[in-house]
């Protein structure tokens, strides 16, 4: 699929962009600027100044030490700079702090990112669980967003020092703090409601052979699903294009009933309010028969988001299920012999390129193979003049040749263990054992 270029023009706000690492992270801070520099972009802002420091440990009140918060005060100052982005948590009250001693807003890495998937909601699931993570973040900083209300009402600027709010402040809180905890439960109880539906769309695929890809945030996921199937879902060169879940059938020769599914992608520290709140879109991993891991093998930091990744499955529960890892965009990887000594840690897995089609046929074989695993063959008997159930079968299991005894058909068929269950549950049906034949 062709990347789709932003036609519209967005005024980008102009940012200071504050990174921070520990002393061993050197290593990292280049491709953590440049994907801090992506989410920015993502996010509608444009760094004016960059401003780094290391730092063994954070300093309690600020999370940078003194002298720098000078700087970077100074920096907003020249750059006429809005507002300040942190390349980590911050606790509210270091959020507040810096905010006071800086005079602009600070924005921290769970705030940005819940700006990106705030924007980039579409359907009303995604758009509800978006508002219950950024609920949940605002919850601790109410007096935070007062200190900004007041100090515009007070006439910009002037009230910046102190951080005092006036009675009617403070009585504010109190009925925010009332009113967002009744909107948290509210949206708690929809979310609620759609994962109980979800869940039961889910488990009635059952007879499917559902297949979930995950991976970092623009590996390729919705590329692959692209390559692979015919649905036709939105795929760019953008962070968090996809926050919703797609499923497709996936056509595999006579395996018929295998559907994939594309979903949001990850990233390093998902802020866990998200996670929770995600917890519906979520369920197609989590209940997946086989996760297609995919790794963007053209990223220098390749490792760091398989681990981050790894992280975020284990935090929904989903590391019991078999993943088959796939290195994607393999037209653009600068040494295939190193790829392949990576790939060797993995028991399963595969180089692909969704955009050239590299490496495809393979991964269909792979996909092939665990899903006939799954696949037992019998032979079943049946009256032929129950029309129902022999639509029933046909659509659960694929028939590899039929025969007829009187008013009986005798099927050999192949089916997965779900569906197998189901036959020997149906008194209707005589389930032969193989052997049998005749
Ligand atoms: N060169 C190359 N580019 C690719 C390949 N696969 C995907 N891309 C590009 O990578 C970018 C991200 O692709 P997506 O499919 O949207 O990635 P995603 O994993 O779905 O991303 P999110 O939904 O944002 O998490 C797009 O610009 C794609 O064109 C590939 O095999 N080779
Ligand atoms: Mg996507």
């Amino acid at each position: 699929m062709k990347d789709k270029t932003k036609a519209t023009f967005q005024a980008l706000m102009p940012v200071v962009l504050m990174l921070t690492s520990a002393p061993e992270e050197r290593e990292l801070e280049r491709e953590r600027e440049i994907e801090m520099r992506s989410l920015l972009d993502t996010a509608a802002r444009s760094p004016v100044a960059t401003l780094a420091q290391h730092l063994q440990k954070p300093t309690p009140g600020t999370y940078i030490g003194s002298g720098k918060v000078g700087e970077l005060a100074a920096l907003v100052k020249t750059h006429v700079a809005q507002q300040v982005v942190f390349d980590v948590r911050l606790s509210p009250r270091q959020q507040r702090n810096l905010e006071e001693e800086i005079g602009c807003t600070v924005l921290d890495y769970d705030e940005l990112i819940l700006d990106i998937f705030a924007r980039n909601a579409r359907t009303h699931q995604a758009m509800l669980a978006v508002e219950l993570a950024r609920l949940d973040y605002t919850k601790s900083r109410l007096r935070r967003m007062w200190t900004h209300l007041d100090r515009q009402t007070a006439g910009g600027g002037s009230g910046m020092g102190s951080g005092g709010l006036t009675g009617t402040g403070e009585k504010q809180i109190e009925m925010d703090r009332r009113q967002v905890r009744k909107r948290i439960q509210d949206l708690k109880t929809r979310l609620l409601e759609i994962d109980a539906r979800k869940d039961r769309a889910v488990a009635s695929r059952g007879e499917c052979f559902n297949i979930a890809l995950v991976g970092y945030t623009n590996a390729g996921k919705s590329s692959l699903m692209n390559a692979l199937t015919s649905a036709g879902v939105l795929a760019e060169d953008r962070l968090f294009a996809t926050l919703d879940t797609r499923t497709a059938r996936l056509p595999l020769d006579r395996f018929s009933n295998v559907v994939m599914s594309d979903t949001v992608g990850f990233i390093r520290d998902l802020p866990p309010t998200l996670i929770a709140s995600f917890h519906a879109t979520l369920a197609e991993v989590r209940e997946a028969d086989l996760l297609l891991h995919v790794v963007d093998a053209s990223s220098s930091v390749m490792e760091e988001q398989i681990d981050a990744v790894e992280a975020v499955l284990k935090a929904i529960g989903a590391n019991e299920v078999p993943v088959v890892m796939v290195f994607n965009k393999i037209d653009r990887v600068y040494s295939k012999t190193i790829l392949l000594a990576f790939r060797r840690r993995y028991k399963q897995a595969v180089s692909v390129s969704a955009t050239n089609g590299d490496g495809l046929d393979l991964l269909r074989e792979i996909i092939k193979t665990v899903v006939a695993k799954r696949v037992k063959q019998v032979r079943i008997r049946f009256s032929v003049l129950d029309g129902a159930l022999d639509s029933f079968i046909r659509a659960r299991a694929h028939v590899m040749s039929e025969e007829y005894q009187d008013d009986h058909a005798v099927l050999s068929i192949e089916v997965d263990d779900r569906a197998l269950e189901e036959l020997q549950a149906n008194p209707k049906v005589e389930v032969l054992p193989q052997a049998a034949a005749r």
